[in-house]
């Protein structure tokens, strides 16, 4: 039976349309699921939508329509970047699902059981846009003088009755977790800084507001609904069907990884955790906080026009070179910048001339030289033996590995780095001159080729799965071909040996143009 391994994208706030955050975490997300299903794993790959709290009733507040109204439309944004995008989530998960309700309450009974809930007043800062209380110590000043979270939004000073979580209890055993499990949150930026958060000392949090209703209710106490955060982290077992602890939820649960951003680190690597804990439920393997991505350096924002449409780039420029571009781009866990030349840029320069070229090459060569038929291998020299070594060792030990280690970025260099290598045999081999000279030659060349760029598509297929199964369609690989265990080239000769013609290559990524300065 495979290996099961559960991953998770934050869940996002449908108060807008997608950015392109969401969508580099989706991308993201999804390029580390399809490399662990090449991988032979039983993978769950969950992403969804965080519909209560105080932002989405302001929001719907303002549009005049209700919470669940704006939610049903906005979610549907988000459900289609990713379906536009190519992302191969398992589960979409709404916060609204009466499911979700069940499951929140009964992780909230469990806390309540261990004696982790009490009743209090609370008395401080709250910021709507991050749904976070703030210690005044963690308060910054705004130029007008005004409070603002570490964030930089805005906070309100806050009176409430309220039910608290004994976060407090729970500091040492989170001390302990973290520096027992170096692995349970990366990058180990992320990790000192929960670390020095923590040994700052951890106070109660306040777990219910009663000022509004557009939440999960609280089990016994119906003026109360649920601080938003509490059911937005359960949505991570609530999709495996908790509180029933058989099925997906003993298959997958824990996650191996939760995928997020750095900005809600402390919600995944404190308040989850500690709340499992109170729950006496399995905390997850590991969380990641990966970095922020910026336009041309700067954070969008409305107020700045410079927010972008994550669909309209990928109409722009493909969806395999958006994918591309975001995953090669920035090292992971660090923050990047985006820009339309820099995409066109990278696009061009590596899909396109290095590897679309590539196979252009060799496939056109071989429709039009060898009428498609595979070319036959007569013996390999030392040049071909050392393009395989090279190729093998990218795409079996380096690649996987860094996969594995979530370094995307490095792992995309070591496969173009492979591909570059490739492209250097074919013009010292020169097919095109041993036709005349050494025929034979010429065909173990070109099949020597042909083998290396199947290894290639399939390596790259979790960033750019769609050009990569047009590729290893068009070239004949047989579906059961394009996972890791049989990335070698023992298909080669059956394949050959079928009668198989190739049929001249479509060219896979057209030259991306700019688009014109608007006069
Ligand atoms: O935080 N670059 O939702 P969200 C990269 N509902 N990632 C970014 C980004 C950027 N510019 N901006 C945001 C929430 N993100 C909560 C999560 S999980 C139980 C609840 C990331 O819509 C952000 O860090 O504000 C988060 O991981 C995700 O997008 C959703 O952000």
């Amino acid at each position: 039976m495979a290996e099961p391994f559960y991953i998770t994208t934050a869940i996002s706030y449908p108060n807008g349309k997608p950015h392109i955050g969401h969508a580099y975490e989706a991308i993201a997300a999804d390029v580390i699921a399809r490399f662990q299903r090449q991988q032979g794993r039983d993978v769950r790959f969950q992403t969804g939508t965080d519909e209560h709290g105080l932002k989405m009733a302001q929001k719907a507040r303002d549009l005049g329509i209700t919470p669940k109204q704006l939610a049903d439309e906005m979610s549907q944004h988000f459900i289609d970047m990713c379906d536009g995008l190519n992302v191969s989530y398992d589960v979409f998960m709404r916060t609204s699902e009466p499911r979700h309700h069940a499951a929140t309450q009964e992780l909230w009974r469990r806390m309540e059981a261990s004696g982790d809930l009490y009743l209090d007043r609370y008395e401080g800062w709250y910021s709507i846009r991050d749904e976070a209380y703030y210690d005044a110590s963690e308060l910054i000043d705004g130029e007008g003088g005004e409070k603002l979270s570490p964030q930089g939004t805005p906070v309100e000073w806050t009176v409430e009755e309220s039910w608290f979580f004994r976060l407090s209890k729970y500091a040492e055993p989170l001390l302990k977790l973290l520096n027992d499990n170096p692995d349970f949150l990366q990058p180990d930026s992320r990790r000192n800084e929960i670390l020095r958060f923590i040994e700052g000392g951890l106070r109660d949090l306040s777990v219910s507001r009663t000022s509004f209703d557009w939440g999960v209710k609280v089990p016994g106490s119906d003026n109360h609904v649920m601080y938003v955060w509490v059911d937005a982290l359960t949505n991570y077992i609530t999709g495996l069907g908790f509180p029933d602890e058989s099925g997906d939820y003993a298959k997958y649960w824990p996650a191996n990884l939760h995928l997020i951003g750095k900005d809600i680190v402390r919600f995944h690597a404190i308040y989850w955790p500690a709340f499992l804990m109170s729950a006496n439920l399995p905390l997850p393997k590991q969380v990641f906080g990966h970095g922020f991505l910026l336009n041309r350096g700067q954070k969008e924002s409305k107020s700045l026009g410079n927010v972008t449409d994550p669909i309209a780039l990928a109409e722009q420029f493909g969806v395999d070179t958006l994918r591309y571009f975001l995953m090669r781009e920035v090292a992971f866990g660090q923050d990047g910048s985006y820009s339309p030349e820099a995409i066109v840029m990278r696009g061009n320069t590596e899909l396109g001339n290095a590897f679309g070229n590539l196979a252009q090459r060799t496939l056109g060569f071989i429709a039009k030289n060898l009428d498609g038929y595979l070319p036959r291998i007569t013996g390999h020299d030392a040049a071909d033996a050392e393009l395989f070594e090279l190729i093998g060792r990218t795409v079996q030990v380096d690649m996987p590995k860094a996969f594995n280690e979530l370094a995307l970025q490095h792992g995309i260099d070591q496969w173009i780095q492979a591909v570059f290598a490739c492209n250097a045999y074919i013009d010292a081999q020169a097919p095109w001159s041993l036709r005349k000279t050494d025929p034979e030659r010429m065909e173990t060349v070109l099949a020597t080729l042909y083998i290396a760029i199947a290894q290639l598509a399939v390596a790259i297929a979790p960033v750019i799965p769609a050009s990569a199964a047009a590729l290893l369609d068009t070239m004949g690989i047989p579906a059961g071909n394009r996972g890791y265990d049989s990335i070698g080239a023992h298909w080669y000769s059956p394949l050959a040996e079928s009668g198989f013609q190739i049929a001249a290559p479509k060219p896979l990524f057209p030259r991306l143009e700019l688009p014109a300065e608007p006069a």
